[in-house]
């Protein structure tokens, strides 16, 4: 009895290791082998009768495929009998048992970031979501793009940031330091800009919060609203570092309150344009701007001089239902939308926040630009050559309306729907080597920015007053 349980023990041990080898090494041997005979299919199946072997069909050339009914279907050996005594024919110029090998299917991943399921904006899919999965299955994540975030600072030490963060994409305008650690208070005033980091670059993976779009990118922040906000203050921050740095998220700008116009000022202009023209070595740095959330005062966002600059990208938001929110601002010089909060029932943006933690409800045209700072690191990872004017083209070109719901689209002159354009960014002539990331924005313009396509700017200049002068240049 003892002796029968040892042998038993004895074999099930040697099953495990048996499986264990097999693991690492064994094969998986088929009933089918690959030949090689010269002078023809007829040739290969009457080698194939002569030996015992059925004629399965040719593979490539004059490789054919011969299977034996009396070796198993799957095996751990190799049936050397039947081999030899094919291989043995001098017309068989090379033979090989064919074995099964385990192949996995690429398809995407579920991340283990606590919120990622929460993210509805990125992972809803069948057009409802920015489209980014299939940007990032091609391995396109943000690697080697810096982006930062002008605002009240970016808490570095955060989780779920600290691994991307950049400190030569960092600054404190406020403090004049290096270090631009939000200002704590009981409030959490200071939130913003690092609620803004995490939806472009938040680790992938880790555990921990959310999922940036651009989660292999390079992230810093540059601390300039925690303080009187000058001329200088905001050309300081425009111009960071723009050989390192290759896109700045702004989400601030003149009161929305419907009364205001106001724009960049002596420095701040300048700032722009040397960014355009000598940042990322002359390619131009990417500006992109939350368009404004004065819509319940009608505030207007051509009369924002920063969203209406020809040198910034200016983005505002649609809903979870795909509906314009209740705080956005339609104008001519918005060129896209990306999905944002909405109303009561909608859901917000999720991403890192103050004191290590982790939101659900970052909103507003706020929460829009960093995620198209993001989609815009993914394409400078696809094409680092493409120029300031090429990502604003590549962002007009690729919109399409999907899941927008507005009753005064307009077809534009060039064909493009106007109101609410859902972008997807699909270009292999303008991705090079053969990329393409298609990633997906969502734009939102008025009325008048589409008639302008049409009559060449007349149109348009009538009906928007605000125009700045930069903006009217680039109409004509
Ligand atoms: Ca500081
Ligand atoms: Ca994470
Ligand atoms: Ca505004
Ligand atoms: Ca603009």
């Amino acid at each position: 009895m003892q002796r029968n349980l040892k042998i038993i023990g004895i074999s099930i041990l040697g099953s495990i290791v048996l499986e264990l080898q097999c693991y690492f090494v064994c094969a998986n041997y088929t009933d089918k082998w690959a030949v090689r005979i010269e002078g023809g299919e007829e040739v290969a199946r009457n080698v194939a009768v002569q030996y015992g072997f059925t004629y399965f069909g040719p593979i490539i050339d004059d490789y054919y495929t011969f299977v034996h009914r009396k070796v198993a279907k799957r095996s751990l050996y190799p049936s050397s009998y039947y081999h030899r005594s094919l291989a043995s024919d001098p017309k068989v110029k090379w033979i090989e048992q064919q074995v099964g090998r385990r192949r996995v299917k690429r398809g995407f991943r579920d991340f283990n970031d606590p919120k990622w399921s929460r993210m509805w904006y990125l992972n809803r899919g069948q057009g409802l979501d920015m489209n980014v999965r299939a940007a990032w299955e091609l391995g396109i994540t943000g690697k080697g793009v810096v982006v930062t975030i002008l605002d009240d600072g970016i808490e570095k030490d955060h989780p779920d940031l600290k691994d991307n963060y950049d400190e030569k994409a960092s600054y404190d305008v406020n403090g004049h330091d290096p270090d631009p650690q939000p200002r704590y208070d009981f409030s959490n005033e200071n939130r913003h800009g690092t609620r803004c980091a995490g939806e472009v670059a938040a680790q992938a993976d880790n555990y921990i919060c959310s999922v940036g779009i651009a989660y292999d990118a390079r992230i810093g922040g540059v601390r300039m609203l925690d303080g009187d906000v000058t001329d200088s203050v905001e050309a300081q921050s425009l111009s960071l570092n723009p050989q390192h740095i290759h896109i700045y998220s702004a989400s601030w700008g003149p009161d929305d309150d419907g009364r205001t116009v106001d724009g960049p000022a002596t420095l701040a202009r300048k700032a722009f344009y040397d960014g355009i023209t000598r940042g990322r070595g002359g390619l131009g740095s990417i500006f992109v701007w939350a368009s404004g959330n004065g819509g319940r005062d009608f505030d207007s966002c051509n009369c924002d001089g920063y969203t209406n600059s020809i040198y910034t990208l200016s983005i505002s938001s649609a809903t979870e239902n795909g509906n314009i929110p209740w705080y956005s601002e339609a104008c001519s010089s918005t060129l896209a939308t990306t999905y944002s909060s909405g109303s009561g029932g909608e859901r917000q943006i999720v991403t890192t926040d103050l004191r290590r933690s982790c939101t659900e409800t970052h909103t507003g045209t706020s929460a829009s630009a960093p995620l198209a700072a993001g989609l815009c690191a993914l394409a400078l990872q696809a094409n680092p050559m493409l120029t300031w004017r090429d990502l604003q083209h590549i962002v007009v070109m690729t919109a399409k309306p999907f899941n927008l719901h507005d009753s005064d689209w307009i077809t534009n002159g060039v064909g493009r729907r106007d109101q609410a354009h859902h972008f997807q960014f699909l270009d292999k002539s303008i991705f090079s080597k053969g990329l393409y990331a298609r990633l997906k924005m969502y734009i939102h313009m008025s009325s008048a920015s589409l008639s302008f396509e049409s009559s060449k700017g007349k149109q348009m200049t009538k009906k928007n007053n605000c125009l700045s002068r930069e903006f009217n240049k680039w109409l004509h």
